[in-house]
């Protein structure tokens, strides 16, 4: 452990005048959000709605697990249930990581939904590469579909049964399934899974409908007419990939029409990309399209699922695909909730959340536990302020000691633990955050202490 020689140097002037560059966070065990919110799958119970989140299985432990499983009333797997991730080779199954997610949700008492059974994307290369009659496609997508929503029967709440069907100006989308079987694959498609597993609600889902469009008025007349003709469509999945500041206008009308039509409505992939790098405007912007979109849930009754697609920006697809966008969900990379966390509590009715802006704030997290070690992390972010220089501190409740730190320097007197910027990180910008970590020992308990910046 180092000791430290570093006092609390001058702050940056905060950029909001009058605002207190100092704050204090608590962060419940394993880093979720400020100890007295209450999390948001619950928030979202007291209205009637389940909010979930998309997973990536092997992430579920530690600070991930922990925020999956508390904050979140379903999961989806982000990728494990496609047909690529369940057949690479024809009639060989990997069922690991979707059990597993499955497995992580009946522990915690969540949902699933399934995602996702016929798609143009993400298929094997053996179904792909093939050469099929329209009889031998039919046999192999009620072979697919049989199979997959037989094994978690009972176990899904809800199955994105087609994805993605249409172009953006309403035609249907020229893929393996229409091409070789027709506009019928859909209906043929929804009839199997319903034999498969009656119980479970059977969902279309694509993206670019979440306003009134001629995409999502394609998707509205194909839904009317499954219902005519007495076909299993039990919901509408409106994806919600958004950009800053790009949430339609019409999105509440357009969950009320097709909730009118007689199905449910999920928001099943959101999330809210940004030109990186952020900042307190950029984040108060997604903020309030955070807001927007849960509130337009929320207004409409048959709307029952939330879905943000990955929590962290971490755990997100954006970054990979649209570069120089990112930060699009609703916690940072480090686990610590953004204004966007803070935005969603509020429009699902929470009270007791303040989102931390005009300030820079301190989160602990514990990362990692063993035996009587564990490795902890603090992280100081600011926004509508900044910080030149930085000092922690926090008190122990159970008899913990710091043993070694990095990227800052601390000390330990007692249960007081003291923690100063190394010459490198003094400086925090608006918007920006740094992080420092250090390892421990504990016994008998590792309760999370109250952080203390300034
Ligand atoms: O999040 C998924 C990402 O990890 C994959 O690389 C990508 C491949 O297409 O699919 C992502 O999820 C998609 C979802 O299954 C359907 N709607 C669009 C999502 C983002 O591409």
């Amino acid at each position: 452990m180092r000791s430290s020689s570093t006092s609390l140097r001058t702050r940056l002037a905060a950029l909001c005048a009058g605002v207190a560059a100092t704050a204090a966070l608590i962060a419940a065990g394993g880093g979720s959000a400020h100890a007295a919110d209450t999390p948001l799958r619950d928030l979202a119970a007291a209205k009637g709605k389940v909010i979930g989140t998309a997973v990536t299985g092997s992430k579920l432990t530690g600070t991930y697990g922990d925020l999956a499983g508390s904050q979140f009333g379903s999961l989806t797997p982000g990728n494990a249930m496609k047909w690529e991730s369940v057949e690479p080779a024809r009639g060989t199954f990997d069922w690991t990581e979707a059990d597993q997610i499955v497995a992580f949700a009946q522990a915690h008492g969540q949902q699933v939904r399934g995602h996702t059974l016929v798609w143009h994307n993400q298929n094997p290369g053996w179904l792909t590469n093939g050469s099929w009659t329209s009889a031998q496609l039919a046999t192999l997508l009620q072979d697919h579909i049989s199979t997959e929503v037989g094994r978690y029967k009972g176990r899904i709440a809800a199955w994105d049964v087609v994805n993605e069907p249409f172009n953006e100006d309403g035609t249907y989308r020229t893929s393996l399934w229409y091409n070789g079987l027709g506009t019928d694959y859909i209906a043929n498609a929804l009839t199997w899974a319903h034999a498969a597993d009656p119980a479970a609600k059977l969902y279309i889902n694509d993206y670019n409908v979440e306003g009134v469009n001629a995409k999502s008025t394609a998707l509205y007349n194909l839904v009317k007419s499954l219902k005519e003709r007495g076909v299993p469509i039990d919901g509408v999945g409106l994806q919600a990939h958004l950009i800053l500041g790009q949430v339609p206008s019409t999105l509440q009308q357009n969950i009320q029409r097709f909730a009118d039509l007689g199905v449910d409505v999920a928001i099943t992939e959101l999330d809210v990309r940004m030109a990186l790098p952020a900042d307190s405007a950029k984040l108060a912007q997604q903020a309030a399209d955070y807001k927007a979109v849960t509130a337009a849930c929320v207004a409409v009754t048959r709307c029952v699922n939330l879905t943000v697609w990955g929590f962290a920006d971490s755990d997100s697809w954006v970054e990979g695909t649209f570069p120089g966008y990112g930060a699009a969900t609703p916690y940072d990379a480090t686990y610590a909730p953004k204004p966007a966390y803070y935005a969603i509590a509020e429009a699902l009715g929470g009270t007791t959340t303040t989102p931390p802006t005009g300030a820079c704030s301190a989160t602990y997290s514990v990362v990692n536990q063993w035996n009587t070690g564990f490795t902890g992390q603090v992280r100081i972010a600011c926004s509508g302020a900044a910080l030149s220089s930085w000092k922690a501190t926090w008190t122990y409740g159970a008899g913990q000691q710091v043993t070694q730190a990095w990227n800052a320097s601390c000390t330990q007197s007692g249960a007081a633990v003291t923690c100063t910027n190394a010459s490198y990180n003094g400086t925090v910008p608006d918007g920006g955050s740094v992080t420092f970590g250090f390892n421990g020992t504990w016994n008998g308990g590792n309760p999370v202490p109250t952080v203390t910046l300034g």
